[in-house]
């Protein structure tokens, strides 16, 4: 093996083991949900150097309604013990536009830097940067990156649920909407798109929770469907050859969860491949449902974020995720009554 070609394998084993946790690396699982000091919903999960972090949401323990305000941060070394940050960012009080409805959040790494993506008001798509993956997060703009009025957007309902995709090329794209896919191309500073909104085609019963991953050269978009096509909402996937469509079904990934919504992440982890959701299994036990069945509704406000193990089919299609549920530690965790 020449010099040269010695030098181009190290570089891609090492951006390779950078982009995807330690590479030979196989991380057992500790049991569901693996977040349980807050509730927490819509976990976007990313692998930055060795580090897996966890962006969801943050549903309040006092909540009627989906009245989200801030996002934590958690970071894992091993899938089993997850840390809370703290709180990165409040775009309710850390930015001047932002009035309410703090929910399912994003994060991508540039150049050395963390661009969080956001919705609030049901309406208005922020971008937040930081120097780490945690935060302190802040707002660079000081005005929505893209909003459900800026020209060629499609959404007749909320305009919700950022998933940001770097491809290899180096081209970033944002995704977002509910029921129609919208998708922007973000410029190299990633706070800025070039005009054009692109619509995604083919995603068959889309609803809401967009996510793009790429695996062995095909694009897969995975996505909550229903809850208007007469079933409850699944997570489901369709795939295409290229970033923006036109994408093809594929199948159904995770089946309905007790929470009402469903939303989730798929991410490469050492040498496995994860799907990140949320259940309200912590919730219906803290809330004691079977005792008072008029709190059940609640629990779908209080949900908490799940990780179980994903494989993929020879052919490159996904294979159903069957959840696992840890009632022990369920009940061990019983501090958000
Ligand atoms: O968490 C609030 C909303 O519920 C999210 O934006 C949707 O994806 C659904 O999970």
């Amino acid at each position: 093996m020449n010099t040269f070609f010695k030098g181009a394998v190290l570089a891609l084993a090492l951006l390779l083991s950078a982009s995807c946790g330690q590479s030979g690396k196989h991380y057992e699982l500790g049991g569901n949900p693996v977040i349980t000091n807050i509730y927490t919903a819509d976990p976007s999960a990313r692998v930055f150097a060795d580090t897996l972090y966890v962006y969801p949401s943050h549903d309040r323990t006092d909540a009627t309604s989906f009245s989200m305000e801030d996002y934590h941060v958690f970071s894992t070394v091993d899938m089993v013990n997850f840390v809370d940050h703290g709180v990165a960012f409040n775009p309710l009080t850390e930015t001047v536009w932002a009035t309410e409805a703090a929910w399912a959040p994003d994060c991508i790494e540039r150049n050395g830097k963390y661009y969080l993506y956001y919705p609030t008001d049901k309406k208005y798509i922020g971008v937040a940067v930081s120097d780490r993956p945690t935060g302190p997060f802040h707002d660079p703009l000081g005005h929505p990156l893209l909003s459900i009025d800026s020209p060629g957007v499609i959404c007749d309902r909320d305009f919700i649920d950022p998933c940001v995709f770097i491809d290899d090329d180096g081209q970033a794209y944002l995704f977002v909407g509910q029921n129609t896919v919208c998708c922007i191309k973000l410029n190299e500073d990633m706070i800025s798109y070039d005009g054009e909104v692109h619509i995604i085609e083919g995603v068959h019963e889309f609803f809401e929770a967009v996510w793009v991953h790429k695996y062995n050269g095909k694009y897969y978009m995975s996505y909550s469907n229903g809850p208007f096509f007469g079933h409850e909402p699944e997570i489901a996937y369709c795939m295409a050859d290229n970033p923006l469509g036109p994408y093809e079904f594929k199948g159904v990934v995770l089946d309905p969860v007790n929470s009402g919504t469903n939303h989730h992440s798929i991410v490469r982890y050492g040498d496995d491949w994860f799907l990140f959701y949320h259940t309200a299994d912590l919730s219906l036990y803290n809330l004691d449902v079977e005792h008072h069945p008029e709190l059940r509704r609640r629990t779908g406000l209080r949900r908490s974020v799940c990780v179980d193990r994903l494989f993929y089919n020879p052919d490159g299609t996904i294979q159903k995720v069957i959840p696992t549920v840890d009632s022990l530690k369920i009940r061990t965790n019983t501090v958000l009554k």
